[in-house]
């Protein structure tokens, strides 16, 4: 009985293994108790202004737990304890209003210097514009004349609408993969643009250490510095529809001339089909569509599968992925 469970539990480290090794910096991790770091400044600032206030917090829990511990143990009735008859203490008040202003400042100050630094997108080396729609991402690299459309991958789309149990090996982010994915270079501050078409959406990838609405009608601000190449997932944050739960985010942070390669790689032709077809980052089908044609969205959102007439190559894919 002993060595079945144990061969269980091999089995069951062997099966976890390809997929452990597929795991992403930044991915969360099985019982993770804690925030995650991420992969920016921003996220890092978050990190620290948390774990300032989360050991002030499990300091003040110690003191008053162990008082009223100390309180009720020593001085309980069984004893013949007897309440004391005070109803004021100038000096305790006094105590018990300047501690807390004291700590109150003590997170502040770090907190409002990190705040003021999220929010500051001056010296941006590139400038990407975030739209959401209902469901899915555009995103449009400024003066680049590079737009692409990021929506749930097609076979993801099919498991869940035929109602099909995914397979953790074949699919280990089952609804957190799109069809194209917003490339970026690392080491390099990027401002983000973030507004929407019909409803308010909000782009989160925590990894990045915020979350933007996008609201439509107006445009809302952020900025990363990713740190580290790598895959960084994130989903619509704001309830935004049916499918709200179904427009994920996949951003790939690329060294600079990776991502110079690949940006010269999606202005060679009209079609937005790329020349190379090896130029195309992994997940991606490289036929994003030039523009967001207003048919198309109108398609998309009545659950019909899109015709985008500058990317028939996309439009055909798609359909025999949701046939
Ligand atoms: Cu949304």
């Amino acid at each position: 009985m002993m060595q079945g469970r144990f061969s269980r539990w091999i089995l069951a480290l062997v099966a976890a293994a390809p997929m452990a090794a597929m795991a992403q910096v930044a991915d969360p991790s099985r019982w993770q108790l804690n925030m995650g770091r991420g992969v920016t400044a921003t996220s890092q600032n978050a990190y620290e202004a948390h774990m300032l206030a989360l050991w002030i917090c499990l300091a003040i829990g110690l003191v008053v737990f162990i008082a009223m511990g100390y309180a009720m143990f020593a001085f309980r009735k069984s004893k013949g304890a007897v309440a004391a008859k005070w109803s004021h203490h100038t000096g305790l008040e006094v105590l018990w209003t300047v501690i807390p202003v004291i700590l109150l400042v003590i997170m502040a100050w770090p907190a409002t210097s990190k705040l003021i630094a999220m929010y500051d997108t001056r010296e941006s080396a590139m400038t990407v514009k975030v739209t959401g729609y209902q469901w899915m991402w555009k995103y449009d690299y400024l003066g680049e004349d590079v737009s692409i459309t990021s929506r749930l991958d097609r076979e993801h789309d099919r498991i869940r609408q035929a109602g099909e149990r995914p397979d953790p090996a074949a699919h280990p982010y089952y609804l957190l993969e799109v069809d194209n994915e917003l490339v970026v270079p690392v080491d390099t501050k990027i401002r983000f643009v973030i507004t929407a078409d019909d409803v308010i959406h909000s782009w989160w990838v925590p990894a990045l250490g915020w979350k933007q609405d996008a609201v439509p009608g107006i445009v809302n601000e952020a900025w990363a510095e990713i740190r580290e190449p790598g895959v960084y997932r994130g989903q619509c944050a704001e309830l935004c529809g049916k499918d709200h739960g179904f427009m994920p985010i996949v951003v790939r942070a690329v060294p600079k001339d990776e991502y110079a390669t690949w940006l010269a790689s999606m202005k060679t032709v009209d079609t937005g089909v790329p020349t190379d077809p090896s130029l195309v980052p992994e997940g991606g089908d490289g036929n994003a569509p030039r523009s967001i044609d207003p048919d198309m969205i109108e398609d998309i959102q009545q659950g019909e599968e899109p015709t985008a007439p500058q990317a028939p190559a996309a439009a055909s894919a798609d359909a025999s992925s949701a046939a």
